[in-house]
């Protein structure tokens, strides 16, 4: 029986600069944070919780359109790819897709160590035969191959799940998916998931769902605050606002403050007045034709694209085409 192949490739990513970046948003006008920071350890648990509660459809939506046409996504795109996560630091849904594309090699990219480790240890020991090139990396910034991992019989796949492209404006959302065009070259595929447009009723619940998980989410930014930068957020006196704007298209996530209050974090005050707001997240919905559209300006053009049986949650499969001239 094969045994488990994993490399562990340590790229030293600099790790963000919390307190900079905090007191930078909170000293801007709109304020805001930007939703990186969301996920520490009691973070990520309310994320992975927000993924089970009934009114948050996007997490199983995709699972359906992915398990259903892993199949035809597998025929697609033959046996043998190099498969790269980007920010697949708990290699999950790629789980799905793996005995059907049978690649040469996974490389799941994250910036979060430990957690990149055990995830992609546990992939190994799940799928013997799969050789793993685990890489811990700030793919925001760099986005490139570990040294060691095997040049392809068949393309270069990047698989981008869990509409986490949706957190990115569109302009950057642009140069993320330039940075995944270049990575995988010309002929190479992008397998991504993104959240269509829809009501806007199903879409605020989504984001503020009934037992309040996504409002706990959101509030431990500020007790991350709190306990990591000296921080004296009164958590009662802010109340957690999501709403789809439909001129804009996406959810916004909002801290509202609830009265006038001052507060102080890594020595700096910032005042407040009742209603005022931080912003933490926006998540951009696109219809299938406007992503394609936006895909297309990083170089990309539609090879099929998937939805769940309710329409709710598209998975596009893209490829990079030659470059004009070629
Ligand atoms: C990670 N990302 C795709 C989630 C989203 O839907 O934008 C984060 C999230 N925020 C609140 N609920 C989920």
């Amino acid at each position: 029986m094969a045994r488990p192949s994993i490399q562990f490739h340590d790229l030293h990513p600099t790790p963000a600069d919390f307190a900079a970046e905090v007191l930078a948003g909170l000293r801007r006008h709109p304020r805001c944070i930007p939703p990186k920071f969301f996920y520490d350890a009691r973070g990520s648990q309310l994320f992975d919780a927000i993924t089970a509660t009934p009114e948050y459809y996007l997490t199983r939506a995709e699972v359906e359109v992915l398990t259903a046409n892993a199949a035809e996504i597998a025929h697609r795109l033959g046996t043998g790819s190099l498969l790269v996560e980007p920010g697949g630091g708990s290699c999950a849904k790629v789980r799905i897709l793996l005995e059907g594309l049978r690649p040469c090699a996974y490389v799941p990219m994250d910036i979060s160590r430990e957690h990149l480790r055990a995830a992609a240890e546990e992939v190994a020991a799940e799928f013997p035969w799969l050789e793993v090139h685990a890489s811990c990396t700030d793919f925001t910034r760099a986005m490139t191959l570990p040294e060691g991992a095997p040049e392809p019989e068949g393309p270069r796949v990047a698989f981008f799940p869990g509409s986490s492209i949706g957190n990115f404006d569109p302009e950057g959302a642009v140069r993320f998916l330039g940075a995944v065009a270049t990575l995988v070259g010309t002929g190479g595929f992008l397998l991504i998931g993104a959240d269509r447009k829809k009501d806007k009723a199903t879409l605020d619940a989504a984001y503020d769902d009934a037992a309040g998980i996504t409002a706990d989410f959101n509030l431990n930014l500020l007790a991350r605050i709190n306990r990591e930068l000296g921080g004296d957020f009164a958590l009662e006196a802010w109340r957690h606002r999501a709403f789809y704007d439909e001129v804009v298209g996406r959810i916004e996530m909002h801290l509202v403050s609830e009265r006038e209050q001052s507060v102080r974090v890594a020595g700096e005050v910032f005042r407040f007045a009742a209603g005022d707001t931080i912003h933490t997240e926006s998540s951009y919905k696109y219809a299938d034709a406007e992503f394609q559209g936006l895909a297309a300006c990083a170089g990309f053009r539609s090879e099929a694209v998937w939805t769940d049986s309710r329409g709710l949650f598209a998975v596009h499969l893209l490829q990079v085409g030659a470059p004009p001239g070629a």
